[in-house]
C-alpha cells in the first residue's frame, strides 16, 4: 500500500525539480499586495545559499528520510531516540498500535519500557555537553528595557531549586500541579521542574477566567497551583492572584481544596503589600525556593508516564484534557523543530506564543532546549509601546528564527511597513506560522517585507493533539507555495478521505486523516478515553480524524482548509470558509475576513462574510461590488458571497483565533443565542458587528 500512497508519487516526481533552482521567486518581482496571476501555481525557492547549508537540502534528501520513516518506522525513530539519553532502553519494542477502534481500544505506545527524563534531556545534557555557559533564555519584559537572561547551568539550578521544592510540600511522581503563569522565565522553569520529578504540569493560560481555571483544576486534583501576583500587558496590569483566589474558592465548593498556592512575586507589575493574601495557603515564592539546594536527583520515569494534560476546545462545551507522554514526545518535539526550522546552534530562536498553548509546551519550552538553542521568552504585547516591537525584540537579539501567527502577522501588515523597515532584521534566516491557513497575502508580506524575500516560512501544520509538526515545509529542501503547509514530516502518514471514510487519490479535498501513530501523538483525554475514541477514531475507523478539510494539488502539496465544522455547503459545492477568507484578504482593501455559513433557502447554505478594512478605508457600495468579485475571480460564481457584513473588529480569543460559533449567531440574527462571550479578547467587538448588520 505504501508504494501507491499518493503522497510517495509525488515526492518522486517532485524530486525530477532541480532543488534551489535559479530563485525562481516571482514573488520578489511582485508588487507588494498585488495577486498574483495565478497563485496557485506559483512556487517560492529557497536560495542555493540556504539550501546548501540545510540539515535537509533538497527534495531527493527528503525523500529517502521520508520513504525510510514510513516504510521502517521503528528503524527510523529508534535511531534518532538514540540520541538522547535513556536510563534504560526500551523493551521489548519502539513502538505498538491500536489506531483501529473496531479492533478493540485505541492505544499508541513509543518506547515503552524505557526510562528517561525530558528535564534532564533538555538541560543538564547540555551542561554536561560543556554549554552550561550558553544562554538557553533572553527574557524580554513588557516594558522595553526590562531584561534578563539565564544560561543553561543557571537554568538547571533555577529548576533543580524548584523541583526540591515541590517535593518538599509533597508533590510525587504523577501528581498534577497547575501553572497558571504569564510569560515569565519561571513559567519554562516550573514546567521543567514538575518534569524532573515526573509531576505532570497543566498550564493553563493566564487569560483564562477564573471559571475556566476551576474547571482545570477541578477535573485534574493538583497539590499546588503556582501562579504570580501580577502581569503587565501594554500598558494594562492583570492580577492574576486574584483570578486564583477566585479559582481556588470554586474548587473549594466543587470538593477538591488545594492547600498549596506558591506565588512569585513579579515586582514590575505589583508590590507583595498590595496583593491579597490567605495565610496557611499562600507562599511567596522568592521567600521558599531560592533556599532549596541548586542540585536535585532526576526521577527516571517510563517513556509512557505522562508528561502533561494540555486543555482544548472541542466541539462540545466541556475543554478536553490532552494527555502526553514523556518519551515519544521528547523525541518528536525535539526533530520536528530541529527539521522544520533548520535549526543550528548558532541560532537565536523567538517563539511568540504563550506556554498557556501547545504551541509555547512543545516549541517554547521543549523542542528547543532539547536541540540545546537559545530562546527568547517574551512577556509583552507584540504592539507594546507599539507596532514596531517585535523588530525591535529581532534586532536587540539577534534573532535568527522567528516562529510566529498568522493573525499577528495580519494586524501588523494591517499598520503599514514603515514599522517592519524602520528595523534591521538581518538576522533573520527562517520564518515560521501557525494556528491556522495563512493566506497568501499574509504570506507575501511576511515573505517579502518581514523576511526582505530572503527567508523561507516553515508554515507548521498541527495540532495540542499531535504534539509536534505534522505538515510543514522543511525550509532547505521545498519550493514554497505561499498558503500551503507543503508535505508531511518524516513519519507522518495522511490520507485525505471522502464522507465515507474512503481515502481518495491525487489532486482531491476531503477529511485530513492520519494513519498510523506517530511519536508525538496524545495518548488519551484525560479520564474519558472514550471521548478520546469517539472523537478522534470513530468518525473515519482505522484512523485519525483531524477535524479538518484539507486539498492536495496536481503537486502533491497540502492545503489545510480549516476546522470542517467551517466548511460551507453552497449549493453542494463545499467551500473551505479559509479559502472564501483568502480571496477576499487578497484585495488591497481588506485586511481580515471571517467567512460562517448561513441557512439559504435555494443553496441550502449561504456565505456570509465579516470584513475588516485597512486602517482609513471607508467602507462603500462600490468596494463591497469589488470585495464580491474578487471572491468571483479567485474561486468561482458559486462562492461568492452573499452579504459582506462590515467589522472594525472581529470577535477572537485571547489566542487570536477568531469565533466563529459567534459569528455564525450574528449572521443568522440569533442574536439571543450569542452564548459566551467572556473569553474574547475584546467583548466589545460584538455589539458593534451587531450595530453594522445592515450596514
Ligand atoms: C498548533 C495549534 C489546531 C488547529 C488545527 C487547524 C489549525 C494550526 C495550522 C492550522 C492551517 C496551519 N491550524 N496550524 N491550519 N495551517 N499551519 O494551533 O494547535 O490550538 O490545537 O489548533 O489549528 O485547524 O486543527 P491547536
Amino acid at each position: 500500500s505504501l508504494a501507491s500512497s499518493d503522497h510517495l508519487r509525488h515526492v518522486e516526481s517532485m524530486t525530477q525539480l532541480p532543488s534551489g533552482a535559479g530563485q525562481i521567486s516571482h514573488l520578489n518581482a511582485v508588487i507588494l499586495g498585488e495577486p498574483l496571476a495565478s497563485e496557485e501555481n506559483d512556487r517560492v525557492f529557497p536560495s542555493h545559499d540556504f539550501s546548501r547549508q540545510a540539515l535537509v537540502s533538497s527534495p531527493e534528501q527528503y525523500w529517502k528520510m521520508y520513504k525510510r520513516s514510513v516504510e521502517d518506522p521503528a528503524g527510523f525513530w529508534s535511531e534518532i531516540a538514540s540520541q538522547f539519553y535513556w536510563r534504560e532502553k526500551w523493551y521489548p519494542e519502539v513502538y505498538s498500535e491500536n489506531i483501529d477502534v473496531t479492533k478493540g481500544t485505541v492505544k499508541f505506545e513509543w518506547f515503552k519500557g524505557a526510562r528517561t527524563n525530558i528535564c534532564y534531556n533538555a538541560v543538564d545534557q547540555n551542561v554536561e555537553a560543556g554549554n552550561g555557559g550558553k544562554v538557553a533564555i533572553y527574557w524580554e519584559g513588557n516594558e522595553p528595557g526590562d531584561d534578563g537572561q539565564l544560561t543553561y547551568a543557571e537554568l538547571l539550578e533555577k529548576v533543580c531549586q524548584l523541583a526540591n521544592y515541590l517535593k518538599h510540600v509533597g508533590v510525587q511522581k504523577g501528581d498534577a500541579v497547575v501553572i497558571y503563569l504569564p510569560m515569565l522565565m519561571e513559567l519554562p522553569i516550573t514546567m521543567l521542574a514538575c518534569a524532573r520529578i515526573g509531576a505532570v504540569h497543566s498550564v493553563v493560560f493566564a487569560g483564562f477566567s477564573a471559571e475556566s481555571l476551576a474547571q482545570r483544576i477541578i477535573d485534574c486534583k493538583p497539590k499546588v497551583v503556582i501562579t504570580c501576583n501580577a502581569v503587565k500587558r501594554g500598558s494594562k496590569a492583570i492580577h492574576l492572584k486574584e483570578i486564583v483566589d477566585s479559582a481556588l474558592i470554586e474548587s473549594v465548593k466543587n470538593g477538591v481544596p488545594v492547600g498549596l498556592c506558591l506565588t512569585f512575586e513579579n515586582q514590575s507589575a505589583m508590590k507583595r503589600e498590595d496583593t491579597k493574601w490567605t495565610e496557611g495557603r499562600d507562599v511567596w515564592w522568592q521567600d521558599v525556593v531560592p533556599q532549596f539546594p541548586t542540585k536535585c536527583a532526576v526521577e527516571w520515569v517510563d517513556a509512557e508516564d505522562p508528561l502533561f494534560l494540555l486543555y482544548t476546545s472541542g466541539s462540545t462545551g466541556k475543554p478536553k484534557g490532552v494527555l502526553h507522554t514523556a518519551g515519544g514526545y521528547m523525541v518528536y518535539t525535539a526533530t520536528t523543530f530541529k527539521y522544520a526550522f533548520d535549526y543550528k546552534p548558532s541560532d537565536i530562536y523567538w517563539c511568540t506564543a504563550d506556554c498557556g498553548w501547545i504551541t509555547g509546551h512543545s516549541y517554547v519550552t521543549y523542542g528547543p532546549l532539547l536541540n540545546g538553542a537559545t530562546v527568547v521568552v517574551f512577556e509583552g504585547a507584540p504592539n507594546y509601546p507599539d507596532s514596531g516591537r517585535c523588530w525591535d525584540i529581532v534586532d536587540k537579539y539577534k534573532v535568527t528564527i522567528f516562529y510566529t501567527a498568522p493573525t499577528l502577522v495580519r494586524s501588523l501588515m494591517r499598520e503599514g511597513n514603515e514599522y517592519v523597515t524602520r528595523y534591521s532584521r538581518k538576522s533573520l534566516r527562517v520564518l515560521g506560522s501557525v494556528g491556522e491557513p495563512i493566506n497568501p497575502s499574509a504570506w507575501r508580506w511576511f515573505y517579502n517585507v518581514v523576511g526582505d524575500s530572503q527567508c523561507p516560512i516553515s508554515d507548521t501544520w498541527w495540532q495540542t493533539e499531535t504534539g509536534g509538526f505534522m505538515i510543514t515545509p522543511l525550509p532547505g529542501a521545498w519550493p514554497q507555495k505561499p498558503g500551503s503547509a507543503t508535505f508531511p514530516f518524516f513519519g507522518v502518514q495522511p490520507v485525505i478521505v471522502d464522507e465515507k471514510g474512503n481515502e481518495i487519490e491525487g489532486e482531491c479535498s476531503g477529511y485530513l486523516c492520519i494513519k498510523r501513530s506517530w511519536p508525538g501523538a496524545f495518548r488519551t483525554l484525560y479520564g474519558d478515553h472514550e471521548r478520546y475514541e469517539t472523537t478522534y477514531f470513530k468518525p473515519f475507523a482505522g484512523y485519525y480524524f483531524t477535524g479538518d478539510g484539507c486539498s492536495r494539488d496536481k503537486d502533491g502539496y497540502y492545503w489545510l482548509t480549516g476546522r470542517v465544522d467551517d466548511v460551507i455547503n453552497v449549493s453542494g459545492h463545499r467551500i473551505g470558509t479559509a479559502e472564501v477568507e483568502s480571496a477576499l484578504v487578497s484585495h488591497p482593501q481588506c485586511a481580515e475576513a471571517a467567512v460562517v455559513g448561513v441557512e439559504h433557502e435555494i443553496k441550502g447554505q449561504g456565505i456570509y462574510a465579516f470584513v475588516t478594512l485597512v486602517e482609513g478605508v471607508p467602507y462603500s457600495e462600490e468596494l463591497r461590488k469589488s470585495l464580491i468579485l474578487i471572491v468571483r475571480n479567485q474561486i468561482g460564481a458559486f462562492a461568492a458571497p452573499d452579504k459582506i457584513h462590515w467589522a472594525p473588529g472581529l470577535p477572537k480569543t485571547r489566542s487570536g483565533k477568531i469565533m466563529r460559533r459567534i459569528l455564525r449567531k450574528i449572521a443568522s440574527r440569533q442574536l439571543d443565542e450569542l452564548g459566551d462571550t467572556s473569553t474574547l479578547a475584546d467583548p466589545s467587538v460584538v455589539d458593534q458587528l451587531i450595530e453594522l448588520r445592515d450596514c
